[in-house]
């Protein structure tokens, strides 16, 4: 029974209710549901900065929240039509299945599990992440081998809690778990010293460390990365149309960094004689046609949110607080792993 875990516990529970009461747990047309309803809803973190937290004026901002943007361009040709729905990581997937969101965009790995156990489906990736450790400086340690004994903090329904354990069985460390439903929480109860280290995805400590403590230059993140996080925009299993606006959405703005379009010159790029760029902003029809949206729908994700990479620096990026490197997340052919699938 070691796969069947708590995660999928309490989904199988949820979806058993929802069953009983007779909601329908697949949407198979979210795309007209959207349409109808005039915006979409979008599954975000309680607030994590970079990727989806308020700003000072109340507007959701952050690289995931892009990602939401970019679809609700894609859909109504107007980015700022979206409801940004507020979950804290054990909420997030019992939300996308009932419904109560169109599409999760936050900070979500993507594992075999929720590909399938969970009735989710992931429509990319958007992020490539990997966990890591945060110290307070003063504990006096440079590499998570030198954590035996240490009080971990971690947050209710993330994979790190279960990639922690595989990783400190591998490496002999024994250590104590503080799991915490909130993340604000989390956060308090590590800032107060009730724990040595905090574990999560490496991008998540950037920003823990940055936006949510009062000293960041007390604390430091430890070298080691034990695991793959891939992260990614999800949406339910059993409707094709609608992964596809998403993926495709997430798409336009991988391609439009490939082919040198941003939100300053997308304009100029509509005389572009490229097949390539034509067929992405529509100049030459048939995408649009078949994602079911408007022929402008990539011009559209690109003038108001931007290629990927304008959004990975304004947002997480050397123009933002959290100043983390393209990394893993340049393109392809810049040394990183952010491919995207041809507009043909
Ligand atoms: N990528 C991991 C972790 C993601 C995650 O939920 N991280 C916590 C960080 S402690 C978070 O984002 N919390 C924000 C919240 O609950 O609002 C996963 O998908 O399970």
């Amino acid at each position: 029974m070691r796969y069947f875990n708590a995660e999928c516990a309490r989904w199988w529970l949820v979806a058993a209710l929802l069953l009983t009461v007779g909601i329908p747990l697949a949407h198979a047309d979210t795309l007209d549901i959207v349409k109808d309803r005039g915006y979409v809803q979008c599954g975000v973190t309680t607030g994590f900065a970079g990727f989806s937290a308020p700003d000072a004026k109340g507007h959701w901002r952050g690289l995931d929240v892009d990602m939401c943007r970019a679809v609700a361009a894609a859909v109504f040709g107007d980015a700022s039509k979206f409801k940004a729905v507020p979950l804290n990581s054990q909420q997030r997937f019992t939300a996308l299945q009932s419904g109560e969101i169109d599409v999760l965009t936050r900070n979500t790995t993507v594992t075999e599990q929720r590909d399938t156990a969970l009735g989710a489906i992931h429509a990319g990736i958007n992020f490539y992440d990997g966990q890591g450790f945060l110290v307070p400086k003063s504990l006096g340690v440079k590499s998570a081998k030198e954590l035996n004994g240490a009080t971990i903090c971690m947050q209710t329904g993330t994979s790190n809690e279960n990639t922690l354990a595989d990783w400190a069985r591998a490496n002999h460390i024994t250590y104590k778990p503080v799991v915490i439903e909130q993340f604000n929480e989390v956060v308090s109860a590590f800032a107060a010293g009730r724990c040595d280290v905090f574990t999560t995805d490496a991008s998540g400590l950037a920003s823990i460390r940055i936006a949510s403590l009062k000293n960041p230059d007390a604390y430091e993140v430890l070298p080691e990365i034990i695991s793959k996080e891939p992260l990614g925009p999800f949406v339910r299993q059993g409707d094709d149309v609608w992964l596809n606006v998403v993926k495709w959405s997430l798409m336009a703005m991988i391609d439009a960094e490939e082919l040198g379009i941003t939100s300053a010159n997308v304009d100029q790029e509509l005389k572009s004689p490229n097949p390539d760029v034509r067929r992405l902003l529509g100049v030459t029809p048939g995408a649009g046609k078949n994602l079911h949206l408007g022929e402008k729908w990539a011009y559209d994700i690109i003038r108001q949110v931007g290629n990927y990479g304008e959004s990975y620096d304004r947002n997480v990026g050397m123009k933002s607080p959290l100043k983390i490197p393209r990394g893993l997340n340049a393109l392809w052919n810049k040394g990183g792993l952010m491919y995207a699938l041809p507009v043909r």
